[in-house]
């Protein structure tokens, strides 16, 4: 079994219920157990900032799912929460996203480990260092020393 860190994100439709929705369909992956989930944070945009705020969470799994078997489970999630690719960065009514993979480090088409922003987005390490607080990330060091960088960033913990 692997252990892998997930980012979940919304800001369409009702983004709360929507992640509360996502840690079920989670708990629900083939070959895999849910073993913690983060609290809630109401983060603004990053990138395109013309866009509603988002509800941010993580999540932690233990899987026996290849890398890119789980990130096929995540897309197929996201469909069911009817998400449309319409403009890169842009509104979504439920992003998955891997983050972590063990201490994986990948570089193919479909998926990069560790994802390759998680380091600069408040977004992202917040709910990351509630369930991981001791988290190193392959190639950049403590979860924790990348936290004051991204203090300034808005996010609430709900
Ligand atoms: N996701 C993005 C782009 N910008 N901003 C916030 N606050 N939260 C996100 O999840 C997010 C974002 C692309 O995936
Ligand atoms: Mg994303
Ligand atoms: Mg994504």
């Amino acid at each position: 079994m692997a252990t892998a860190y997930i980012a979940l994100g919304a800001n369409l439709g009702d983004p709360v219920a929507t992640v509360n929705a996502a840690f079920t369909a989670l708990e629900a992956l083939p070959q895999s157990a849910l073993t913690a989930r983060s609290a809630l944070y109401r983060t603004a945009p990053v990138g395109i900032e013309d866009q509603p705020e988002f509800i941010n969470a993580a999540a932690r799994i233990e899987t026996a799912l290849a890398p890119e078997a789980l990130l096929d489970a995540l897309l197929a999630i996201e469909q069911d929460f009817g998400r449309i690719r319409a403009l890169r960065n842009g509104p979504r009514t439920l992003d998955l996203d891997v983050l972590l993979y063990d201490d994986q480090v990948l570089d193919t088409p479909r998926l990069i480990l560790p994802h390759p922003r998680l380091h600069l987005r408040a977004f992202v390490l917040y709910p990351l260092a509630d369930i991981g607080p001791d988290l190193r990330i392959p190639g950049r060091g403590s979860l924790a020393a990348w936290l004051p960088a991204v203090a300034n960033q808005g996010i609430v913990r709900l």
